[in-house]
């Protein structure tokens, strides 16, 4: 799976003089791209890495309402245009930037305590997700990816992300979870992003980091991987490709897209 990018026969017969047909040359279940820059990549050379929030379920709805929660019990005006600044962010930086709203400061072991309270009424609503939950094509896009041999990889900063993952049914699509367990840097730091490279034994050139926050494509270019933006060319323009969601995305398409890219 590691390694230079594959070239496949293609001399011409040196009787007929015709170039052979790489199809048939390819063995079976084995998908190829087509080549740029003579390069022939084949699909399970690839290591895909995926953000969770925003780009496999939208959980920021959860986290507002567990953040409100405590947001009104400290009397601190919290809206859901602030709860957009707490997209991809840990979360002691979320309870942060609640604190800061509010102008108020707390010692270590009271954020702590309040970060505990405000996981416990997340998790509540998490452990209600449901598979109907999951944006649309997701699920689609992940098995066609598993099943091209494609090795993917979860990059969150959510530490609940193996029970989200649990409750979608889509555990046992990934080859590793990289979660905020394990990472103490916030993206744009490509941390997370890297250790998932790490885990699924890919090099970083052959990584594609789907990602619906502009720190998190920013952290997917510091590891020197090509990012997919999900949402809005706008906000996402730094990109290498922007998709509005995976709805009717093919992986060969978009492998295809970025190799042109
Ligand atoms: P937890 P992502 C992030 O997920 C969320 O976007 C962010 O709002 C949250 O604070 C963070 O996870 C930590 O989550 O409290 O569950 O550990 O976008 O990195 O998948
Ligand atoms: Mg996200």
């Amino acid at each position: 799976r590691q390694g230079s990018p594959a070239i496949l026969r293609d001399q011409p017969d040196q009787r007929t003089g015709k170039k052979p047909d790489l199809r048939i040359l390819r063995p079976a279940g084995c998908k190829q791209l087509t080549p740029t820059n003579n390069r022939r990549i084949q699909m399970s050379q690839y290591g895909f890495l995926f953000d969770l929030d925003g780009v496999i379920v939208d959980t920021a709805k959860y986290h507002f309402l567990a953040w409100k929660r405590l947001a009104d019990e400290l009397d601190i005006p919290f809206t859901e245009q602030d709860n957009e600044r707490l997209k991809g962010v840990s979360r002691m930086a979320s309870l942060e930037i609640i604190l800061e709203i509010g102008n108020r400061t707390m010692t270590e072991d009271e954020k702590q305590a309040l970060c505990q309270r405000k996981n416990d009424w997340y998790v509540e609503y998490i452990k209600k997700l449901e598979k109907s939950e999951l944006l649309p094509g997701v699920e689609n896009f992940l098995k066609q990816a598993h099943a091209a041999g494609i090795k993917i990889a979860l990059g969150s900063a959510s530490k609940n992300s193996p029970l989200i993952l649990d409750r979608l049914g889509i555990t046992e699509l990934f080859d590793a979870v990289v979660d905020g367990t394990r990472v103490s840097r916030a993206k744009p730091d490509p941390e997370v992003f890297v250790t998932g490279a790490e885990d699924l034994g890919i090099d970083p050139e052959y990584c594609v980091v789907f990602e619906d926050a502009v720190a998190g494509v920013q952290a997917a270019h510091n590891a020197g991987m090509k990012a997919v933006g999900i949402g809005s060319p706008e906000i996402l323009g730094q990109a290498e490709l922007v998709i509005p969601g995976f709805a009717n995305v093919t992986v060969n398409d978009l492998l295809q897209k970025l190799e042109n890219v």
